[in-house]
């Protein structure tokens, strides 16, 4: 009798445990699903705040006339009363030159003109410029330009500074110049010469598009400094933007540069950013959408990143 007696407790005590286990486990099991569903809930909403935004965008940007820097937005809602950077009354100023807009808590739109950043295929200069005030080394420069020609042009043989695919191959490369144009920006990273530091330096400023025109109002600060090369100069033309007191006879007077009769006007092809924050979640879109529709589509959407 002693010795089942003696059984008993150590079974009793260890069916307890298990129970008990058990109910850690299941409890473990609802925080679980519980976080899981409130991350889903507010995943969800976050994503139907930037679709809703790129809807408003797209409307006002089909709807809308462009001022040399910035999309004037008609009052139609009760957003408008509080929309930023507003200077005329009743009309709400989207700026195109890249500075975030607040749509509402937690959501941000950034619009960029194409025309104010560059292209491979309408204003290569503007890369040499640019890499250049990222970087003294002038040979380093000159690799860099010269390769990306040779990467584009159809042929093998090399400018002075360039390199074609035998030069790839020597320097232990795995891949040779595509000898056509390039496919999207990230192939910049793989022309000789290039490297990350330069790279996201640069790449904020690029776009695959050529939008046919410069447009030296609406370029961010970073690159209206590399095209001034002049910060004072840069930061009296940036005050000037702020204030919506920028023109293109103003932009003249000050730099003394004279551009062509599309070089003070916005494009119509727009680097669309939004972005929604719900709680611990996030959502973005990133579009390039041309103003320039066609016979059954107001608008055209050149590139879409969500
Ligand atoms: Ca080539």
């Amino acid at each position: 009798m002693i010795k089942e007696n003696g059984f008993a407790l150590p079974l009793v005590l260890g069916i307890s445990t298990i129970l008990v286990l058990v109910i850690i486990s299941i409890s473990n099991s609802v925080s679980h699903k519980i976080a899981l569903i409130t991350e889903m809930d507010s995943q969800a909403r976050a994503d139907m705040k930037t679709y809703s935004a790129f809807n408003e965008v797209i409307f006002n940007l089909t709807t809308s006339n462009f001022t040399p820097t910035d999309m004037a937005v008609l009052p139609v809602s009760d957003m408008d009363q509080t929309a930023p950077m507003g200077m005329i009354p009743g009309i709400a100023l989207w700026n195109l030159f890249g500075v975030p807009i607040s749509l509402e808590e937690g959501v941000t739109v950034t619009l960029r003109d194409t025309a104010g950043m560059i292209s491979f295929f309408s204003n290569p200069k503007l890369i040499e410029r640019s890499l250049a005030r990222f970087s003294a080394d002038t040979k380093q420069i000159a690799t860099i330009v010269d390769s990306l020609a040779d990467w584009r042009d159809n042929d093998d043989f090399k400018r002075i500074n360039g390199a074609e695919a035998w030069d790839y191959r020597s320097a232990g490369y795995t891949y040779v110049p595509r000898n056509s144009y390039l496919q999207c920006i990230e192939e910049f990273r793989l022309i000789k010469g290039m490297n990350s530091f330069l790279y996201e330096r640069i790449r904020p400023e690029m776009i695959y598009w050529a939008s046919g025109s410069d447009n030296y109002l609406t370029m961010s600060e970073s690159l209206l400094r590399v095209v001034l090369d002049d910060d004072r100069m840069a930061d009296q033309i940036l005050q000037l933007r702020r204030d919506r007191l920028l023109t293109d006879t103003l932009f003249t007077a000050i730099t003394g540069i004279h551009g062509t009769e599309n070089s003070f006007s916005p494009s119509g092809l727009i680097l669309v950013e939004i972005t929604a924050r719900v709680d611990q979640s996030t959502d973005r879109i990133q579009t390039v959408v041309s103003k320039r529709g066609s016979k059954n589509r107001p608008f055209t959407i050149m590139e879409w990143m969500r």
